[in-house]
């Protein structure tokens, strides 16, 4: 295909191309709250602070599959973010505990994680994806799309939303100053996360009677904090 722009094909029926996306991401943001009023009704520390979604527009698009080579009949299955849900979450810890509730679920697949809290992009980005299938039911059946859930925290959130502006203000050559100074505050947001669980467990332990909390698992953990305190 080369470097050749994809161009918008004026008989192209988006709008229907679209629709079990749009359908899609409804779905799990309906589900995705049902999920957060199950946690407030139980009287649980709910990992879900914020969830967002959208579709992706048909520039977007072809802006996305010409720069990674993707050829027009293969967007649906080549480009895993059409439809996207993202999850912010207030500690790090939190980010798998929704990770591991999504990964539970019957109505959705894994088909691929990508650990970026871990293993950070050289960009500095930082977040969990987790591409996921999901079978939405349409008036024409049953379709399955590729939802990609963003999960991360408010402080990566904060950073990502930053990079991408300054990214799209320089048209994606961001100078090489501008680009080391966002690395350092990639890492000072992960600075921030660390503390801010460190923070949470130290108020734990003095609500816990000055024991520190036993666990590192992020189960047990939970429990714990649930049965300290509310956060
Ligand atoms: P938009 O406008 O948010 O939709 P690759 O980057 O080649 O590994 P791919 O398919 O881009 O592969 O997948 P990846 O890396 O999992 O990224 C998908 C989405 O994650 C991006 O979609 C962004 O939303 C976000 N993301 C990934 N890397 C960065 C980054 O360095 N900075 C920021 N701010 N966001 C990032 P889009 O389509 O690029 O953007």
């Amino acid at each position: 295909m080369g470097d050749k722009m994809l161009v918008k094909d004026e008989n192209f029926e988006w709008n229907k191309f679209l629709q079990p996306y749009e359908l899609a991401v409804e779905d799990f943001m309906l589900k995705m709250e049902g999920i957060k009023k199950q946690f407030l009704l139980n009287g649980k520390y709910c990992p879900i602070e914020i969830v967002t979604g959208r579709v992706k527009t048909p520039n977007s698009i072809l802006d996305k599959a010409t720069r990674m080579g993707i050829r027009f009949e293969e967007i649906d299955e080549k480009l895993y973010d059409i439809g996207g849900i993202r999850i912010t979450c207030k500690f790090v810890e939190d980010i798998y505990m929704v990770a591991d509730l999504l990964k539970a679920r019957k109505d959705i697949v894994l088909r691929e994680e990508r650990d970026y809290v871990k293993n950070p992009k050289p960009s500095g980005y930082r977040s969990l994806h987790l591409l996921c299938l999901y079978n939405v039911e349409t008036f024409n059946g049953r379709i399955p799309v590729i939802l990609e859930f963003q999960i991360r925290t408010h402080a990566m959130h904060f950073w990502a939303t930053i990079e991408h502006s300054v990214k799209y203000k320089f048209s994606k050559n961001i100078p090489e100053n501008i680009r080391k100074r966002l690395l350092i505050a990639s890492r000072a947001a992960e600075a921030l996360d660390n503390e801010m669980s460190s923070i949470r467990d130290a108020v734990a332990a003095v609500e816990n009677g000055g024991k520190p909390l036993s666990s590192q698992d992020p189960y047990e953990r939970e429990v714990q904090i649930n049965t300290i305190k509310r956060w």
